[in-house]
């Protein structure tokens, strides 16, 4: 089998690379020093995290000049994400690190005026307006195809400038932002996007780098464009435990309680890895899996679930995060493993993201009572320093308190169209912690901006009153949430068919769109909800066969 060489500097989630490039009939081989890039023949750099971290890292262990000496000799040069960005002169998140400069530009931040940034999701890497010959496409890229970005900082483009110097560029538009979604020239080929992650799509563009296919001719077929811009996100949930028999099961809760009202048992929905492959051929943009009882014992202990993220990753090629029990914590033989070691063996696992719920509670506590002033040394602040904030997702549980007034709180209310038991007309979203069990003295409001300041990158919005009863999400909760913060926001609970996910997306500016039960019990296919938005005229991307 022909070899590709990989650099492995521990900068997130190398596996499902390395998954995506076996499962094309590559062998990898890890780059684990300078020198051992004068042997590589195809070389790929990857990258996720911060622009500076990353470079400075490369220029400390004496990456860069190698790398260079690799471009310079023709030699294949795949970039991804940070590993694109690097091609660059620099970038404004970290303005005093220098890039590579082998592109002219700089990167900038995406304005967050108007909409959410990190910019994450499906959209598009389209070469028919960058001067590219009519016939030919760029690294099987297709104007119709969509790839996974997540990212905040990108490379304007400017008609005509990269093409001037003899690049091929493909964009993507976000917010009316155009920005480079893909470059190459010669022997070096660089993505923004993760073509890991982005489905067959993604495996295409990776194909016809490992093939050395810079151009092909376009079959007349995909050069019909399907429209630009961030696709309508939709997301399966699997919430996963361990059932009375000992078994890790797919199970979902009503108001989160997850047992069969008349015996008791955890409700059985059958198998994680199975089902996540299954959503995934259903076009589900991403998955996610909540190991829900993992506060009870130790995560390193708790190998099932890196079990099932490596098994997924074989051949799940979108987006997985992992959420349950992301904290500090101490082994069972008295070791202290800090959250971020534990986040570590998820992303080592195939994890793109974590997902922190009760500890991001406690410490946004912790943040309040010290006066807003920062630790470093949290969960959130650790695991975002190191992989980057879109690599930590914060989950939040609320539960609706009712109130006739907003005086008898000193919590962040709204007026409900949905008045409490007693007519009250006025609610605020109180935060908790262990799955709902225990309620505490702090709204949602004052979780998600904490959160966000701590550096989370996007927010998964659960509603404990919404969970399990297919009546809808909670479009005031999400409507609240979406005006107090600028980082995206992952509408959950509540969904029970595709007209919700239209109301969701139609009535509040949420980024992301989650269900659970409607597709594990069968009612409804994610395909099917993707099929009832784009008739209703909203932009999703298709599962590619
Ligand atoms: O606190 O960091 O260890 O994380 C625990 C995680 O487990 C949190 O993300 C928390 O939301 C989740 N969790 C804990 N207990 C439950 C439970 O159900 N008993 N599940 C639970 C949360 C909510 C959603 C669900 C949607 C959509 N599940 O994930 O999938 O409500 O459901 P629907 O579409 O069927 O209405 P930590």
């Amino acid at each position: 089998m022909p070899t590709v060489h990989l650099l492995d500097y521990v900068a997130g989630n190398v596996r499902s690379l390395a998954n995506a490039i076996e499962k094309l009939g590559y062998t990898i081989a890890w780059i684990k020093e300078p020198k051992d890039i004068e042997s590589a023949e195809s070389l790929i750099v990857p990258g996720v995290g911060h622009f500076g971290h990353c470079l400075t890292q490369f220029s400390q262990s004496g990456y860069l000049e190698p790398i260079r000496k690799h471009i310079d000799s023709s030699k294949p040069f795949l970039g991804i994400c940070v590993g694109l960005q690097a091609l660059f002169e620099g970038s404004a998140e970290n303005p005093n690190v220098p890039g590579l400069g082998i592109i002219p530009g700089k990167l900038v931040r995406f304005d967050d005026e108007e909409k959410s940034v990190p910019h994450i999701g499906w959209n598009s890497a389209a070469t028919n307006k960058t001067g590219l010959p009519q016939a030919e496409s760029f690294y099987g890229l297709r104007n119709s195809s969509k790839y996974y970005y997540v990212h905040s900082y990108a490379v304007p483009y400017e008609e005509g400038l990269f093409e001037r110097h003899g690049w091929t560029v493909a964009t993507a538009e976000y917010g009316g932002e155009k920005f480079v979604g893909a470059i190459g020239r010669e022997n070096v080929f660089a993505t923004q996007f993760h073509p890991e992650k982005s489905g067959l799509a993604g495996l295409r563009a990776l194909k016809a780098f490992l093939e050395s296919k810079q151009r092909e001719t376009w079959e007349e077929t995909l050069r019909h464009d399907t429209g630009q811009g961030l696709t309508r996100r939709v997301i399966a949930c699997l919430d996963v435990r361990t059932n009375d028999q000992g078994d890790l099961v797919v199970t979902k809760g009503d108001k989160y309680d997850v047992r069969e009202k008349d015996e008791g048992q955890v409700r059985n929905l059958g198998k994680p890895v199975d089902m996540a492959r299954q959503y995934y051929e259903q076009g589900s943009d991403e998955i996610t899996f909540l190991n829900i009882t993992s506060f009870r014992n130790c995560p390193l202990a708790d190998l099932p679930m890196l079990e099932i993220l490596r098994r997924t990753s074989e051949n799940v090629f979108v987006p997985l995060t992992i959420g349950g029990g992301i904290r500090d914590t101490v082994d069972t033989d008295g070791t202290k493993v800090s959250a971020l070691e534990v986040a570590m063996l998820y992303f080592k696992s195939g994890a793109d993201k974590v997902s922190i719920g009760s500890d991001a509670v406690t410490a946004a506590e912790e943040y309040i009572s010290r006066g807003k002033r920062l630790s470093g040394e949290t969960a959130i602040e650790t695991i975002s320093a190191a992989y980057g904030n879109q690599a930590v997702v914060v989950s939040v549980d609320p539960k609706r308190v009712h109130v006739k007034s907003p005086e008898m709180t000193k919590h962040h209310t709204i007026k409900t169209a949905h008045p409490g038991p007693l007519g009250e007309e006025y609610c605020w979203y109180q935060c908790t912690i262990k799955g709902g069990r225990e309620g505490r003295d702090m709204d949602v409001h004052q979780l998600v901006t904490a959160v966000e300041t701590m550096g989370a990158g996007e927010i998964l919005l659960n509603c404990i009153d919404k969970d399990g009863s297919n009546c809808g999400f909670d479009l005031e909760l999400i409507n609240d949430v979406k005006k107090s913060i600028k980082i995206p926001v992952i509408s959950s609970s509540g969904a029970g068919n595709p007209a919700h996910f239209e109301d969701v997306f139609q009535q509040t500016p949420t980024d992301a769109a989650l269900g659970a039960g409607m597709f594990h019990r069968g009612e409804y296919t994610v395909k099917d909800v993707k099929d009832y938005l784009s008739e209703k005229g909203f932009l999703v991307r298709q599962f590619e066969d």
